[in-house]
């Protein structure tokens, strides 16, 4: 195919005097190379070239994109495809890397940057692969994390170069390699440092030509030897169905095509498991759940752009956190490797706690290989312990993590405008207290919002921002910009009774526990919103949050909104007197056995909690009703939250509800959800729940008006 407009091609060739064709990389306006039918189109017509001029032995492979190698395939022309098209795409991709494989010069990637997705199954397919040493080389399949499949050979050459047992567990997670363990694992062959690599590729390259280099064949393991039996092999994908089944409870149909392309090329070679392939991915793209899934992604990409229209960010050279508890020792884990962290408690015993936790935290990443000792140690030196305010003069940015009362938290706030710089931003990492009454007493409350973490904080991927009306622009550009450096997606909410996340939330537990009163079984309720896709039911969700916070954000929000009909059980507070807090001080709604050899056991329900729900004699309720009556709360409060402006659009209250709260991903969010399965559809659903249940189903007004206009929250 030729190039349709005027725009440079993707690739070009340079021959080189001493016999080697270098194909460079180099999509025309995008940061990143990314594969496209255009793409195929530029490389085909390289490779003619390549493939004709005989006075070239060996190819190379190279980007000419600083620090990215390829990206994959371009994700936002996916969002348009359907089946059909998209089974063309990869088809068209597959005939042209059939043909770099079978080249009869040999071809050597130069791998330096991210290799991933459609970008890592070009280098899959060459002769060799050289990549570099360098923390921003990156190899991985993540297609499965977009609700799709490796769909240009990546199922069949990825299992017959690092084996089937290896290959499995990369393809199913997506799980991104770094250059050393992409070479152990024999997913390349050779490491260098990136300013030399297309050098060092192209020397690989006349070597293979003239037969004096071979790749070397990778040591079999006793599973390879295992994978390579029909027995063997049934049982290793036996294994990873039922894996993948009980991981997503067959709710994610892409792990499944994954396994039906691999065990097809396993028991019927390369070209049924290639055709097996690209049926597959057609049939992923086209589906809901992928397009949910890739729109994720985008928006995931779209709102690190937030801050665009907003004064520059201030520089924060340190950052201050006030509280060693779980979720300070969480930001700082997550801030060390950026600058200075000035780490304050009130006593010795508590910050040597989380020094102890940071440093195993750091030892750990080592072992790994995440992190040289070089580094380790330089992130472990930017680390001030301190019990002194006056540490935290110099800091331009201060998170407040500690208990939350709100005399505690405002007099937090006035002992650090004591020593800050007047431009220096105060955070509080509050979940439910408005920011606008921690503020009240400050002598800058511009400076003052919400950076509001979810727990386990290294681990959790949403930071949710809360300005009040007074929070100055940069302020607010701050925070957006050091949250993104933590590696956070950041949503901007406007200050309010539980902001966005937990006032979703709030409702959403609080009918489960309105549930438990009316007779409901604890299995059999958190059973029916993970099959639902949440990856926890709610009470168990509760024991994590702590069954103490819950009753004490029910309190508040459910005294803030009694006017339109918010229900709360008693039960929850009673629980807490009952000295009932959840997972934390073992005591909830869950017996947790202790763990054995890192891995917990099985939870089991615990039988005395009943007895603050009414006794033990449980009702079955459908599980579909269960969902509902929780489901469609947490949606009518997030429509309310865009009514009302706390949220800005549509687009931060699927990613806030999908990456603060567990919402199924593949549903795409709250609203998201009201798109695909319709508006009218919701209202009636919530208007039928009202006349059974009472007036907290009342749909709100702007849901109402879009089933009556037929209107969407989103135009794609
Ligand atoms: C696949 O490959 C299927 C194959 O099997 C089939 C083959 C036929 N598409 O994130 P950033 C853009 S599935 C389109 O802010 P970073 C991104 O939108 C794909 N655009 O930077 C943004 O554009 P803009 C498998 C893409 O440094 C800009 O690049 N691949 C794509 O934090 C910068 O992005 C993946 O899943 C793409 N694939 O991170 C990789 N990638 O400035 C997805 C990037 O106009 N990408 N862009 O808004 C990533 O993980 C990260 O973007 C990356 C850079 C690590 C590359």
């Amino acid at each position: 195919m030729s190039n349709l407009t005027e725009q440079p091609p993707a690739i070009r060739l340079e021959k080189r005097p001493d016999g080697v064709g270098i194909l460079w990389f180099d999509t025309p306006e995008s940061p990143v190379n990314i594969l496209s039918s255009r793409f195929f189109g530029d490389f085909a017509a390289a490779l003619d070239g390549f493939e004709a001029d005989p006075s070239l032995r060996a190819g190379v492979l190279a980007s000419a994109k600083p620090d990215s190698f390829i990206a994959g395939a371009d994700l936002k022309q996916f969002v348009g495809l359907d089946a059909a098209q998209g089974t063309a795409l990869v088809t068209e991709g597959h005939r042209l890397l059939d043909r770099v494989a079978a080249s009869r010069k040999p071809i050597v990637a130069a791998i330096h940057g991210v290799a991933l997705g459609g970008g890592l199954e070009v280098a899959l397919a060459c002769h060799y692969r050289v990549a570099s040493e360098d923390p921003k080389t990156q190899l991985a399949l993540p297609e499965v994390q977009l609700g799709v499949l490796p769909g240009a050979g990546g199922t069949q050459r990825l299992p017959a170069l690092i084996g089937l047992a290896a290959a499995l567990p990369a393809i199913l997670t997506g799980s991104r390699f770094k250059a050393r363990k992409a070479l152990k694992l024999g997913l390349v062959d050779h490491l260098t440092s990136p300013r030399g690599i297309v050098d060092v590729a192209a020397r690989a390259a006349l070597q293979l030509a003239e037969g004096t280099l071979r790749r070397k064949p990778r040591k079999p393991t006793p599973l390879d030897r295992l994978a390579a039996t029909g027995p063997g092999r049934s049982f290793i994908l036996g294994q990873a169905r039922k894996d993948v089944l009980r991981k997503t409870r067959g709710l994610y149909p892409a792990p499944l095509r994954i396994l039906d392309c691999i065990e097809a090329g396993q028991a019927r070679g390369f070209r049924a498991g290639a055709t097996a392939e690209q049926q597959g991915f057609g049939a992923l793209v086209g589906d809901s759940k992928g397009k949910a899934l890739i729109k994720l992604f985008l928006a995931m990409t779209d709102v690190k752009k937030a801050g665009e229209h907003l004064p520059p960010p201030r520089r924060v050279s340190r950052l201050g956190i006030l509280g060693a508890g779980f979720m300070g020792e969480g930001i700082a884990a997550v801030s060390m490797s950026q600058n200075t962290v000035v780490l304050k408690d009130l006593t010795p015993a508590s910050l040597g706690k989380a020094a102890k936790n940071l440093d195993a935290g750091l030892a750990k990443r080592e072992k790994s290989g995440s992190l040289t000792r070089l580094e380790r140690d330089r992130q472990w030196s930017n680390l001030v312990f301190s019990t002194d305010t006056q540490d935290l003069a110099g800091c331009e940015l201060v998170i407040e993590a500690v208990f939350e009362k709100l005399e505690l938290k405002r007099q937090i706030l006035a002992d650090a405008e004591a020593v800050l710089h007047p431009q220096a931003v105060f955070a509080s990492n509050t979940s439910a207290l408005p920011i606008g009454r921690i503020a009240e007493g400050a002598k800058h409350p511009e400076r003052v919002l919400g950076m509001h973490y979810f727990s386990p904080v290294p681990k959790m991927p949403l930071l949710e921002i809360i300005v009040t009306d007074q929070t100055a622009d940069w302020a607010l550009s701050t925070a957006l910009a050091y949250g993104v450096k933590q590696g956070k997606t950041c949503i901007v909410v406007k200050d309010g009774p539980g902001f966005y996340t937990t006032r979703i939330l709030a409702p959403f537990v609080g009918e489960a526990m309105l549930l438990l009163e009316e007779g409901a079984d604890i299995e059999a309720l958190d059973k029916a919103l993970k099959d639902f896709g949440f990856p926890v039911g709610p009470i168990a969700l509760l024991d994590e949050v702590g069954i103490d916070v819950g009753a004490h954000i029910a309190r508040d929000l459910g005294a803030a909104f009694a006017e339109r009909g918010w229900k709360t059980s008693p039960a929850a507070a009673k629980l807490v007197d009952a000295g009932y807090c959840g997972r934390k001080n073992a005591k909830g709604f869950y017996i947790y056995p202790p763990e054995k050899k890192g891995k917990s056991g099985k939870k089991q329900v615990n039988p005395e909690v009943y007895g603050f729900f009414g006794g033990p004699a449980r009702k079955s309720f459908p599980a579909a009703e269960m969902v509902d009556r929780l489901a469609l709360l947490m949606v009518n409060e997030a429509v309310r939250c865009l009514e009302e402006g706390i949220l800005g659009n549509a687009r931060d209250g699927d990613l806030g509800a999908i990456l603060g709260l567990g919402f199924p991903p593949f549903t795409g969010g709250p609203f998201r959800y009201v798109d695909l399965v319709g508006a009218a559809d919701v209202v009636a659903r919530m208007e039928r729940l009202k006349t059974t249940c009472g007036d907290r189903f009342t749909p709100c007004a702007m849901l109402v008006e879009m089933a009556r206009e037929g209107k969407r929250f989103h135009e794609d």
